[in-house]
């Protein structure tokens, strides 16, 4: 059997760059999809550079040869105009889709985000967590973003019968700590991100799946049952960060309210 090659789009994007060095294997080709300049392979790294946009179908569609399956994390990762995010997160994610589906590309893993349901409030988390098929409470353009990617991965299974998973990502950083007492409760630790990952990309014929993304913090509001079913097993928990996060500020009240934060308070529509 030759070499699986993964595609990542968005590969320089914050996820992206972080999935690099975690999602190498022996006998796996990273073919590393961007608009922005990436580093070139390294010696023995088993690396492919491309260097496009997801919005144009000629270029996923050279991207998208001899690939076995495709992690979407390419666009806009916050909020940002309506128009902004129809082309590069709505559109490029149809296009991306559709590539795929026409290589024959039987598996798509989509980064959705917990924005798709900002708006649910945290206290409506039973004791094992909002389920991860939680209707879509977006709360911005960017969340409804993720909530339409999320049905086109749905339309893309029920008519093609690929396998499509999206992934309610927290907040996928190095560590908690940028984030503030949020992320006591939204972290994706990397180790956590990439072995969610394999989960998904080896979890056989799971058809489509909607989980969340996060570690198994302490603080979570969330269910990781979706996700461990498919064979996820997370093994960090921010509150390794709690003491250092001790006197931080506290976001403002409003804030932590709903599981969205601050994007549910920030101007829609407004770059931030
Ligand atoms: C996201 O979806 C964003 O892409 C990321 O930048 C973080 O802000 C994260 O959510 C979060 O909620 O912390």
């Amino acid at each position: 059997m030759g070499a699986q090659r993964l595609l990542i789009t968005g590969a320089a994007g914050g996820v992206g760059q972080l999935m690099r060095g975690r999602l190498r294997r022996p006998g796996r080709v990273l073919r590393l999809l961007d608009l922005a300049p990436q580093e070139p392979a390294a010696e023995g790294e088993d690396v492919e550079i491309v260097t496009g946009s997801v919005t144009d179908p000629e270029v996923m569609a050279r991207a998208c040869a001899d690939v076995d399956a495709l992690i979407h994390l390419g666009g806009l990762s916050r909020e940002n105009s309506w128009e902004a995010m129809l082309a590069t997160n709505i559109h490029g994610t149809q296009v991306v889709l559709d590539a795929a589906r026409q290589a024959g590309i039987t598996r798509v893993l989509l980064a959705s985000s917990n924005h798709a349901v900002g708006f649910r409030r945290v206290d409506e988390a039973g004791p094992g967590g909002l389920p991860a098929d939680s209707t879509p409470r977006p709360d911005s353009y960017y969340g409804v973003s993720k909530a339409a990617i999320e049905a086109l991965g749905s339309l893309y299974h029920s008519r093609f019968g690929m396998d499509v998973l999206a992934l309610r990502i927290g907040s996928c950083f190095e560590t908690p700590l940028p984030l503030g007492p949020r992320g006591l409760v939204t972290w994706l630790s990397p180790d956590d991100c990439a072995r969610l990952f394999e989960a998904c990309l080896s979890a056989p014929s799971p058809g489509y799946r909607l989980v969340w993304g996060v570690s198994d913090n302490t603080r979570r509001v969330c269910s990781l049952a979706e996700a461990r079913a498919l064979g996820y097993e997370p093994k960090d928990n921010a509150e390794a960060y709690a003491d250092l996060l001790r006197g931080a500020p506290e976001p403002p009240p409003e804030e932590s309210v709903h599981v969205g934060g601050g994007f549910c308070t920030n101007p829609l529509g407004a770059p931030n």
